[in-house]
């Protein structure tokens, strides 16, 4: 393993996912800590990671006081990973789609040198199982979206399978992220370019979640496509004034 590894996981509401995807991390990558990030889900996940907590010390548990967004979860989970000298923060989903026993995959890239690995369903070797088309389709037009807006040469620029270099993250200004949904993985994409930072895909296989609901929405999608047409824009702008590159620390 690279390093003292932490997984953040958010979730809310995924009673029916999370204890199989913990049980599953803790064979997989017995060496990494856990922090699961719960939003007061009200099907009782947040107090299902409080009782798993005091069986294993591996296992911590983050609650915010309202659902506040994916974006959020990630800010505050890896900032209290920064916090306590994690070297690697990894993110992963709680239902299933990311399979934990990929992770050491991620763990190996950055192992190699990235500074970011990032699981990827659109590379060679990736793909996606049981997706309906019209999920695919999203994901696929998203990230075209993101490559001719943005200029980003990540494939898969909105993926949520990803290990970080504690040092990266630390030169992102976390505190300045205000993407609140899914977009803040673009984002990231995004700041880890413009910090310098070495991007390496790996691929995965991504299993569409058996239970639970998914927490995508149009609001989510409404301010992804915004926020990736105004960060487009605003590099250019820089482009033309001549500044190499964008700033990453800028709020927006
Ligand atoms: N803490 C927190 N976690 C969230 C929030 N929204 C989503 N999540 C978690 O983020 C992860 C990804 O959300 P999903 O609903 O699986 O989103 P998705 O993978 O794009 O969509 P589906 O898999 O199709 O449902 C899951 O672990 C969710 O529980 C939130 O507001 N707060
Ligand atoms: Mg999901």
């Amino acid at each position: 393993m690279p390093g003292r590894t932490l997984v953040v996981i958010p979730t809310f509401n995924e009673i029916e996912s999370l204890p199989g995807v913990v049980a599953r991390l803790r064979e997989a990558v017995p060496a990494a800590d856990v922090l699961v990030v719960d939003d007061q889900s009200p099907d009782g996940t947040g107090a299902w990671v409080d009782r798993r907590a005091v069986e294993d010390d591996a296992v911590h548990v983050m609650h915010h006081g309202s659902k506040a967004g994916l974006g959020r979860a990630y800010v505050d989970g890896f900032g209290w990973g920064l916090d306590r000298g994690y070297e690697v923060l990894c993110a992963m989903d709680a239902d299933g789609s990311h399979r934990p026993e990929q992770l050491p995959f991620l763990l190996k890239a950055v192992d190699d040198g990235a500074d970011l690995a990032i699981g990827s369903r659109w590379i060679r070797g990736g793909e996606v199982v049981n997706w309906p088309k019209s999920r695919e389709a999203l994901s696929r037009g998203g990230n075209l979206y993101v490559a001719a807006m943005m200029g980003l040469r990540v494939r898969d620029a909105t993926a949520g399978f990803r290990a970080y270099r504690a040092d990266l993250l630390r030169r992102v200004d976390l505190p300045s992220v205000d993407a609140r949904g899914f977009v803040f993985q673009v984002d990231m994409s995004r700041r880890t370019a413009a910090a310098g930072g070495k991007i390496v895909e790996v691929p995965i296989s991504f299993v569409e979640r058996a239970a639970g609901v998914s927490k995508m929405s149009s609001d989510i999608v409404v301010e992804s496509l915004i926020k990736v047409a105004r960060w487009g824009v605003r590099m250019r702008v820089d482009g033309l004034r001549g500044r190499r590159r964008w700033d990453g620390s800028q709020k927006g």
